[in-house]
């Protein structure tokens, strides 16, 4: 392993233009090919650039790739290994590479990207084994925004992820091997039943780890035929769950699995709660390093949750010294200069202010995003963890996610968002949140509620990045049944001004957001004149007028064409505090304050706030 290739731009346009031609004239591998070939889209893989890049390439439509490429000229350059096999791929692959091992040899697989396909799949291939996290873009986010521009609807990864399911279906050896997907965006394929277009045999819902999914890797061998779809089982203790000793696209290591807050519209809360023990992440973290990866990020659906999963304390008061202890390590590991966070919620920053403070002190310095307009940090330095929002309306979040704010009621909910954000703030970091727009059942009050909110988060000059997106069912979800909007046409006023609201505060710090201002801010007016007035009707009119800001929202709101907001009476965190079950006060730490003034700590508030989890 060593030297470094280049994919060239060349290269992949050959892939994309050449087609079937092409692919007739490769020769077989010499050596017959690999019994089992591992890929996954090119889009998915690379991590150069940061997060961004890929959730730009999930949400911008294929005939915007021409502004991709003018930022990132060199985004389709991937390392590889000597042999060719790619140097780092998804976690997923990883995952299913190191689980088939247990029982396949190292040397009759391979993990390539799709471009290099030709150079391992021969007589001897039995499957091709494909990880995808959103091969068709139908998931939140990522196709609303595709629709509202317009004339083709395929987002960018789709259309990458779509030219490798070419490449596959058009290989000589097709007939000799079965196409086996799975990755957290299997389920669009069958929502689809896009089977035959996309020459799939099986998709594969659950881990790789299952031996559900060995079973079906010998079937396969064998030749037998598959099922279409098949759910396995999530392993249920931390041992069940395997780390890759490779690295993975943007140093991917999983930190938990599951959640427990139990939000209707959720997909990864089904997993069982599991915190992985801190001795096999640092094991993923050193493999990564080794293989040249410089930047690490924990995958989780609840940062926080880590170190509190089946201890004495209930999950949502973070075991602040375990997550500061793991933290400190990763960051320190010799080779990590970056590190990123995932996912978290809202409620740890108000329950533990000082763990925010603290892991700030920790996790800044190699956090490799700036935004000097919002950063008091000497080097403008910012964590941005993904955070879910999803709705400013009490009563709408009584019904999807009743425990979203744990240990806070839902009642407080708006309360909750604005004084953690405050505190994450404070401390430098600035979330992307997600919004849900178009619940089933949502109501104009429901949107003006969230409305209120954001306008709360502007008057008192708060910054998240707020990412609305429409509801879509995913699948097996609890909410799996229910139907919301489907085409932007059917978006209300207030639901398009909620959306269009959220990206004009979005465009506030400026030249950081690279993709936003170039997707959202240039030529909208332009853009609504020649397609998006058509595509998406009258009611989008004011909210993109309100975006382009050709006259002032108040004078809008005179005019009655958009609603301004009001004033929302927010609690202060002692206020919080005092709304909490009284069993609850024993969890929080006396040094954040705001402890009810009669209240004494108790010997069980300080062993179970200080203990360190034994994980590993
Ligand atoms: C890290 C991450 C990202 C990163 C990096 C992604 C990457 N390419 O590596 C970034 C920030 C770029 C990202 C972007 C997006 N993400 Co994302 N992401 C995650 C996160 C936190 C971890 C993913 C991960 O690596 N997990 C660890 C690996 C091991 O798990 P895994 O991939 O699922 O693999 C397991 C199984 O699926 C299975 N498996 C995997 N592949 C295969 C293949 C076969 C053949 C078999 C049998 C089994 C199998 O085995 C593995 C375990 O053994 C998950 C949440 C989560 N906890 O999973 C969300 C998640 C997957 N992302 C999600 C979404 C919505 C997105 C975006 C669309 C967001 C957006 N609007 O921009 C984009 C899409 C990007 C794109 N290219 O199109 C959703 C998926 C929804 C869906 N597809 O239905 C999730 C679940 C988050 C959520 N709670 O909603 N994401
Ligand atoms: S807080 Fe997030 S990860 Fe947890 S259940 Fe709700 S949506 Fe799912």
């Amino acid at each position: 392993m060593g030297v470094i290739q280049g994919h060239t731009n060349g290269q992949q346009n050959r892939a994309k233009t050449n087609g079937d031609a092409g692919i007739s004239r490769q020769s077989a591998p010499a050596d017959g090919g690999k019994l089992i070939v591992l890929t996954a889209p090119l889009t998915e893989t690379i991590d150069h650039a940061g997060y961004f890049i890929q959730m730009g390439m999930a949400s911008m439509p294929i005939w915007m790739e021409g502004v991709l490429n003018r930022k990132y000229p060199n985004w389709r350059d991937v390392e590889l290994n000597d042999d060719g096999t790619a140097r780092y791929m998804p976690a997923g692959t990883r995952l299913l590479e190191t689980s088939l091992q247990r029982e396949f040899k190292a040397e009759d697989m391979v993990a390539c990207l799709p471009d290099d396909l030709h150079k391992f799949i021969g007589p001897n291939t039995r499957v091709v084994a494909v990880s995808t996290h959103n091969p068709l873009g139908v998931t939140f986010a990522a196709g609303v925004y595709t629709s509202i521009f317009g004339s083709s609807k395929m987002p960018i990864n789709s259309h990458y992820a779509r030219l490798m399911f070419k490449l596959i279906k058009e290989n000589p050896y097709r007939d000799n091997f079965k196409v086996i997907v799975g990755g957290s965006g299997g389920w669009q394929i069958i929502q689809t039943d896009l089977y035959e277009e996309l020459g799939v045999d099986c998709v594969v819902e659950g881990r790789s780890e299952s031996l559900d999914t060995l079973e079906l890797f010998r079937r396969a061998i064998r030749g037998e035929s598959l099922p279409r779809e098949i759910e396995v089982k999530h392993p249920t203790t931390r041992e069940g769950i395997l780390f890759p000793d490779k690295r993975t696209t943007f140093g991917v290591v999983e930190m938990t699995t599951g959640c427990g807050r139990r939000c209707q519209f959720c997909l990864p809360d089904l997993n069982p709660q599991i915190d992985l023990p801190k001795d096999q992440i640092m094991k993923a973290v050193r493999a990564n390093v080794r293989e040249g990866n410089k930047q690490i990020s924990l995958a989780t659906e609840d940062m926080f949750i880590w170190g509190q999963v089946h201890t004495e304390t209930p999950f949502y008061f973070p075991n602040r010294e375990a997550l500061i202890d793991l933290y400190t390590d990763i960051v320190n590991t010799p080779g990590v200069e970056h590190h990123v966070l995932s996912h978290s919620t809202i409620a740890p920053a108000v329950v533990d202010p000082l763990l925010i403070k603290k892991l700030s002190d920790v996790l800044l310095p190699k956090s490799p995003i700036h935004l000097p307009y919002l950063s008091s940090d000497p080097q403008k330095k910012a964590l941005t963890p993904l955070i879910g929002l999803e709705t400013g309306s009490i009563a709408m979040g009584k019904k999807i996610m009743p425990s979203k704010g744990v240990p806070f009621s839902i009642e407080d909910w708006p309360s909750v968002v604005i004084q953690g954000l405050t505190v994450l703030n404070q401390n430098n970091w600035f979330p992307a949140m997600t919004l849900i727009v178009g619940n089933p059942d949502e109501t104009d009050d429901d949107v003006k509620a969230t409305l209120d909110l954001i306008y709360e988060v502007e008057r008192r000059g708060l910054f998240a990045f707020f990412i609305p997106s429409v509801f879509t069912p995913l699948h097996d979800t609890r909410m799996e049944m229910k139907k919301g909007v489907t085409e932007t046409m059917q978006l209300t006023p207030l639901q398009w001004q909620l959306i269009m609201k959220c990206w004009k505060m979005n465009l506030r710090p400026g030249q950081n957001s690279w993709w936003a201002p170039t997707a959202w801010r240039v030529g909208a007016l332009a853009l609504w004149m020649h397609k998006l007035r058509k595509l998406n009707g009258p009611n989008f009119k004011w909210p993109l007028f309100m975006f382009s800001s050709v006259m002032s929202e108040k004078m809008m709101g005179r005019l009655g064409k958009i609603y301004v907001g009001k004033p929302i009476k927010v609690k202060s965190r002692k206020e919080l505090i005092a709304g909490l079950k009284s069993h609850y006060l024993q969890y929080l730490r006396a040094d954040n304050g705001d402890l009810p003034q009669d209240y004494v700590a108790t010997p069980a508030t300080r062993k179970t706030s200080m203990a360190l989890p034994v994980l590993s």
